[in-house]
């Protein structure tokens, strides 16, 4: 019996600073709408979906920052998502910013969850690689400061069983990194959900930009090959407070091949049926890790790198 399911990617189109929690999602519920109209059984949202996102300028005022979380999720304000999950018999992945106090202290992560289409959560991601810097630099026009904003993940890359298969999530700047992929991957994961809030201009370098699509799905194309399973990758999109953020929102089968691609850089629902036993003839031939990638060839390989140039 093939495992069949169809997923969909919600692209965010830009949040206003002054856009509250109600009026977004209003926004995602009228693509969770869509997206159970075109036949979906999951709906992805991008990271930090819920406001504008914020790292890109510099705050000190504690309130403020603590203003653009979530002190529970759900809340009274993202309720109605899952209710209406419930409702439509359709699963979710949502990305938003997380305050935490279950450690004793207060802790601020960027994070994603899994819900299924009971409206319950089932898996939770704490975005572990922080791009950016912490200290402020108000000489570029505009910051990274998701290093300043929130702590690395402490949940690692896990993986649960939903929507008839495994599934997994990585955030944004994870992405650009084989290891959030491969993690996930020798966990047998089928489908990963990444969210992300990718500027066009990357002020550290800007010879950069022109590749910044290319960049974008050369990562997770990679990522979906080489671990032979589908990555749904989910942009906020278009000019937010005067960042103007790559699109691209993408559906990609574990041969590499995108399936759907957003062609716009606003609220855009693609949906894809994805069988999640494509994979399978790669991960038993090409991938097979067992028989191709044993770990003492890495021991080898690491020892050997180690050594000083043998001259
Ligand atoms: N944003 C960007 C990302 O990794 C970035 C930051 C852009 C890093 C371009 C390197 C190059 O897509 C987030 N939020 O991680």
């Amino acid at each position: 019996m093939a495992r069949t399911v169809t997923l969909a990617a919600a692209q965010m189109g830009p949040i206003s600073r002054s856009e509250d929690r109600a009026s977004v999602v209003a926004r995602l519920l009228a693509m969770m709408r869509q997206a159970k109209a075109m036949g979906a059984d999951v709906v992805a949202y991008p990271e930090a979906t819920l406001t504008a996102f914020f790292p890109h300028w510099f705050t000190e005022d504690e309130a403020e920052v603590d203003a653009w979380f979530e002190r529970e999720m759900p809340g009274p304000q993202t309720q109605p998502l899952f209710d209406e999950a419930r409702r439509l018999a359709i699963g979710f992945h949502l990305g938003y910013c997380e305050l935490d106090f279950s450690a004793g202290r207060k802790r601020r992560f960027n994070t994603s969850i899994l819900v299924d289409s009971s409206g319950t959560i089932i898996g939770k991601y704490r975005k572990i690689h922080l791009p950016g810097h912490s200290d402020h630099r108000p000489g570029t026009p505009f910051q990274n400061l998701e290093k300043r904003y929130f702590e690395v993940g402490d949940l690692g890359f896990g993986v649960w069983r939903a929507y008839g298969g495994v599934a997994g999530m990585i955030i944004c700047n994870d992405r650009r990194w084989p290891e959030s992929y491969r993690v996930l991957g020798l966990q047998g994961v089928d489908m990963v959900f990444c969210g992300y809030n990718t500027p066009v201009h990357h002020p550290a370098a800007p010879d950069h930009d022109r590749l910044g699509q290319f960049h974008n799905e050369l990562s997770m194309q990679s990522g979906a090959y080489q671990n032979s399973c589908w990555v749904v990758g989910i942009a906020k999109a278009g000019m937010e407070e005067g960042v103007d953020m790559i699109a691209g929102s993408c559906i990609i089968a574990p041969n590499g091949e995108i399936v759907a691609r957003a062609t716009s850089a606003d609220d855009e629902v693609i949906v894809a049926r994805c069988d999640l036993d494509l994979g399978r003839s790669y991960r038993e031939t090409t991938f097979n890790m067992a028989i191709h990638r044993r770990p003492e060839h890495y021991r080898m390989i690491v020892e050997r790198t180690g050594r000083p140039d043998p001259g």
